[in-house]
Formats: structure tokens, C-alpha cells, sequence
């Protein structure tokens, strides 16, 4: 061994890892493109070799010179979408160094597609994480108490719930770096991964998380939604149907674990956008469930019921929206956690419509709503859900009413719109990627636009059979995991080069080094030092503002509506690997 090792390390110091290269640290297809790009100036013969350096399996030139629209620096691209044998390689640039090792097999995202749904169970809240499921990160519970002790806040008062009438609402993820929960980003996160499942039913039913649950009928996929979705239902006033906008401390916990976060909680003001998530959500949930009625005895009809109900509560609320600075004006305590405010809800009453006109097949829900106000199709994010209830429609095209029939389309053609839009001018990109293409790409939780824009490729491949969606799609899957303008694998606990201290209250307090795995960082944020003034920011481009420290909430915190279109991207590609 210590030959070897002597041996290796002759080879590293005359070859070293050359951060000018950036690929997807966990690898590739045998049969899909395998690209890495070679930052600035270098020699233009690349080669793909074993880890050692020892033998060649591809030799190749260097793409000419492609200038980053956004950074003005210059790439080149190595190409060795050729090479199909599987095995653990580098790419070499003699005289320049080499990249991380990489892997080419099939299901090779696997791994990252499992991992970032277990994510979501280092996130639960009311249970403690043993070491059998958690390993290095268990934990004890967290909020057991506290969310079981839930006090209405003077904000949300209801004819039978004074203020401090105490409520018990446990369970759900907790939403990022922070311990709060908030139903509108639950809402769209839960309908992200429900979606998943219905669009690729099959493959979820293989998709085992090593959970508490992976034993039982159902997919872990599905267990691990109904943590959260248990949680919603509890969210609902069953008086009047109305759901509180978040569950929260009055103010931000210090970084400590979950279970010494013993701050008093409270449900806060009822929003029609939270009313209206939590319809949509419920309304999917319903039909996904129905038929584990044996497992689930009458979730199904359950969720139905609050979908309603809270759809009929927006409609008697339209204008409740959620005002954290007006609500602090006249009610104690105040409130200074995450706000989710959102001005506009006309695109969650599309997304509320969608869903139940889909579950109910009654038309009536269809007609409530102007499902296609204009021709806009904004990529989902929390504030802006209306393709969520696009892709619902996509994906019920057969059974649609003659009413929804009519539009499709439409539909069609706006879904696939988009998508020609994401993949335009791809190739004349100094990253060959989809993300990135403009400035604006480069926002709070960036990552999120990638893997979203992945995610609406994949709607429009589905819709089209045509494989240049598919193959962009995996662009994105391929930034996120190394091939982008800082080199990091953005994925906690993946690649050679991963993200190690993202804004996370358990990362940052358990006294371990690695990060739980398995999240999503936000990525670069062209207003991250002025939004987090954190120190150490030292870019000058967009699509370079990150820093991997637990000060950047701004570009280095994680949640789980970044998590859940990972889950969602991933899990798709490896559904869809044969066809790309
Ligand atoms: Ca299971
Ligand atoms: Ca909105």
C-alpha cells in the first residue's frame, strides 16, 4: 500500500486537480452526453483517463472559445459523449491538471434522486432521527413539545379559537435553515413531489429511502409527503376551513439543534394563498391516496373534504392576503419569521382550480377561474404556482372533461413554448447549460430555478416525445452537480467538491463535520452580499455570488422547495435514462 500511495502521490503533485474544470462530480449515462468545460486559457488536448492517470480510454480536442455572457470569461468545452464504457474516470488536460473522478454507469443519478428525498426526512419535525436511519446526523426530537402547544395567535382568532387557545399541530419538515413551518411553501414543495410520483408511478414504487416507513405498502415517496401533509391537515380551522399561513416563532431561533429550539410557537393570520396551496395539495393528495384506502382508511375522502373547504374559504377571503409588516402594526407579539407574502393569488387559484377540477372531474371548478389569463408561463416558485396546475392538466390529458379538453391544445403549446425558450441558444453557452443563460437565472435559491427549469423540460418531453427536452433537461441536473461557475457540487454529501457548511441550524450546531446530506444549496445570487452581508464574497459575476459559509443564508442556505424539483429532476432522468 504505501507504494501505492507513493506512486499516487507522485502523480497528484505532477498532475493536480485543476479547478478550471467543471463537470458533474457523480458522472453520466453510458449512451447521454458527457461534457466538461475547461475555463480560460489552456492546452486543448484533453484526454479521459482512470483515477491513477494510467490509461487512456478517450482522446479529444477542446471546443473553440465560448465567452460567458454574464462573467465575459472564456470556456471551452470537452467533449466525450463517445466514450460508453462504464468505469470511474478523470479528465485530464496534460500540462493543466485534471477534474474530480466521475462515474459513467447506468442509474447513475441514482444515488442523488434517493438522497435528496431522504433530505427530506433529516427535516421532520416531532421525532427524534435514530442512528439506524440517520447515521452520523441522528438526533433527538424536535418541537415534540412545543408543537403540540401551539398557541393561536391574536392575528388569527376565530369564533371558537380566542387568542392563546392552545392547538396541537406536529409533524411536517421543517422549511430550510430555520425550524418554522409555513404552509405555502409546504404547499408547493408536497405538490412537487406528489407530482413525481404520479408521473412516474413505476419508478417511485422502486424508490426506497431507508426510512422509518420503507417497509410498509406504500412508496417511501409517498410516506415521506404524508409527513407533511399530515401536518397541513392539522393547519385547517375546522370551523370555517380557513388555513393559518405558518406555524411559527415569533422570531428566529439561534443556531441550535432541533431540540433546544424551545421557543414558544404559534399559528398565525389565515391567507387565501395559504388556503389555496393547501387546496391544491389536498386535492392531489386525495386522488394519490385513494387507492390505499386499506393502509390509509379514509385519507383520501379526508383530504377532499379540506380541499374543499378551503377553497370555499378563499372564496369568501379573496383578499386575505398575508401582511407580516401590517399584522406586526396591530398585534402582539410580533412576527419576523419567513413571510411568504405574496401580492398576487390569481395563479393559486389556477393551481386550487386545476387540481380539483382534475380529482372531481365537476367542471364548475374549471369555470371559477380564468385558467389562461394570458399567455405568460412563469417557472414555479413559491410565490408563482400556476404551472403547477399546467402540468396537473398535461398529465390528465386523457381524462380530461370535453371543457378541458378544448384547451388543451393550448396548453400544449404553451407548455412546449416554454421549453423551446429554455433550450434556445443552449449550445452557444459557455457552460452548454440551460441554466444560466441570463443574470436573472442567478436569484435567491438559484438552484431552484435549475432544477425547476429541468422540471418543465420534462413536462414538455412528455407531452412531445421529443428528446432535446429530455437532453436539456439533464443540463441542468449536470450545473447542479459540478458543471457551473463556482465548481461546487451543490448537493450536500455528493461529488468531490460538495457544498460543506450551508446555512442549516442542525449542519451548523450538531458538531460534525460533513452537512446532513442530501440538500440542496440556493446557489448563487447575483444580491446575496447585500442581502446576507456576509463576509468573504469576493465575485464580481452572478452566476459566481456564492460563498460556501453558514453566514450566506443568501446564496448557501438550503429548503425544501429547492429540494423537492432535485428530487423531482433527478428521479425523472433516472426514470427516463433509456431515452436520452
Ligand atoms: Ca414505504
Ligand atoms: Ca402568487
Amino acid at each position: 500500500m504505501a507504494i501505492f500511495w507513493a506512486i499516487r502521490i507522485n502523480i497528484l503533485q505532477a498532475q493536480s486537480i485543476a479547478p478550471a474544470i467543471r463537470l458533474n462530480q457523480i458522472g453520466f449515462y453510458p449512451k447521454a452526453a458527457k461534457i466538461a468545460i475547461v475555463v480560460g486559457d489552456s492546452p486543448t488536448a484533453f484526454q479521459v483517463t482512470t483515477p491513477d492517470l494510467k490509461k487512456v480510454v478517450f482522446k479529444g480536442q477542446l471546443s473553440e472559445v465560448r465567452q460567458n455572457s454574464i462573467s465575459g470569461k472564456t470556456a471551452r468545452t470537452a467533449d466525450f459523449s463517445a466514450l460508453k464504457t462504464a468505469g470511474i474516470f478523470v479528465v485530464l488536460i496534460p500540462g493543466l491538471g485534471h477534474s474530480q473522478p466521475f462515474e459513467i454507469k447506468t442509474d447513475v443519478h441514482r444515488a442523488v434522486a434517493i438522497g435528496s428525498l431522504k433530505g427530506f426526512y433529516y427535516q421532520r419535525v416531532s421525532v427524534g432521527l435514530p442512528e439506524k436511519y440517520a447515521g452520523r446526523w441522528s438526533r433527538p426530537a424536535g418541537h415534540v413539545k412545543e408543537d403540540n402547544q401551539v398557541l393561536v395567535h391574536p392575528s388569527a382568532v376565530s369564533a371558537g379559537r380566542p387568542a392563546g387557545t392552545v392547538l396541537s399541530s406536529p409533524r411536517g419538515w421543517y422549511d430550510a435553515g430555520d425550524y418554522n413551518k409555513y404552509i405555502v411553501n409546504s404547499g408547493i414543495t408536497t405538490g412537487t413531489l406528489l407530482s413525481l410520483y404520479e408521473d412516474f408511478p413505476p419508478f417511485c414504487r422502486t424508490f426506497k429511502t431507508a426510512i422509518p416507513e420503507s417497509g410498509n405498502a406504500l412508496p417511501d415517496i409517498l410516506d415521506e409527503s404524508l409527513w407533511n401533509l399530515r401536518w397541513m391537515l392539522t393547519m385547517q380551522d375546522p370551523a370555517d376551513g380557513g388555513v393559518y399561513h405558518k406555524l411559527t416563532n415569533a422570531r428566529f431561533d439561534g443556531m441550535v439543534m432541533p431540540d433546544k429550539a424551545t421557543k414558544e410557537r404559534y399559528v398565525v393570520q389565515k391567507s387565501v394563498t395559504a388556503a389555496l396551496d393547501f387546496a391544491a395539495v389536498m386535492a392531489q393528495a386525495s386522488r394519490i391516496f385513494k387507492p390505499f384506502n386499506r393502509e390509509l382508511p379514509g385519507l383520501a375522502d379526508s383530504c377532499l373534504t379540506a380541499a374543499v373547504r378551503a377553497w370555499e374559504w378563499a372564496k369568501k377571503n379573496p383578499d386575505q392576503l398575508y401582511r407580516q409588516n401590517v399584522l406586526n402594526e396591530k398585534f402582539d407579539p410580533d412576527v419576523v419569521t419567513g413571510e411568504y407574502g405574496d401580492r398576487d393569488a390569481s395563479d393559486e387559484w389556477i393551481w386550487a382550480a386545476a387540481e380539483l377540477y382534475v380529482t372531481t372531474k365537476d367542471d364548475t371548478y374549471y369555470k371559477t377561474v380564468n385558467l389562461f389569463p394570458d399567455n405568460k408561463m412563469p417557472l414555479p416558485s413559491w410565490a408563482q404556482v400556476r404551472l403547477l396546475g399546467y402540468y396537473t392538466l398535461a398529465r390528465f390529458e386523457k381524462t380530461l372533461t370535453p371543457l378541458g379538453k378544448k384547451d388543451f391544445p393550448r396548453l400544449k403549446q404553451q407548455l412546449t413554448g416554454l421549453a423551446d425558450e429554455l433550450i434556445q441558444d443552449v449550445d452557444k453557452q459557455a457552460y452548454q447549460t440551460v441554466m444560466g443563460k441570463t443574470a436573472r437565472d442567478y436569484i435567491w435559491g438559484s438552484s431552484s430555478v435549475a432544477a425547476n427549469q429541468g422540471v418543465a423540460l420534462i413536462q414538455a418531453y412528455r407531452l412531445t416525445n421529443d428528446k432535446k427536452y429530455l437532453r436539456a433537461a439533464l443540463t441542468n441536473l449536470d450545473y447542479l452537480l459540478g458543471r457551473n461557475a463556482t465548481g461546487y457540487c451543490f448537493v450536500t454529501g455528493f461529488g468531490d467538491k460538495p457544498v460543506m457548511n450551508p446555512h442549516h441550524r442542525p449542519s451548523v450546531a450538531d458538531g460534525i463535520e460533513a452537512p446532513v446530506p442530501g440538500l440542496l444549496s440556493g446557489g448563487p445570487n447575483g444580491n446575496a452580499p447585500k442581502q446576507d452581508k456576509c463576509e468573504g464574497y469576493t465575485a464580481t459575476s452572478a452566476d459566481e455570488m456564492f460563498i460556501d459559509a453558514s453566514c450566506s443564508y443568501a446564496s448557501n442556505e438550503i429548503a425544501i422547495n429547492w429540494n423537492a424539483p432535485l428530487v423531482y429532476l433527478a428521479g425523472a432522468l433516472e426514470a427516463l435514462q433509456a431515452d436520452l
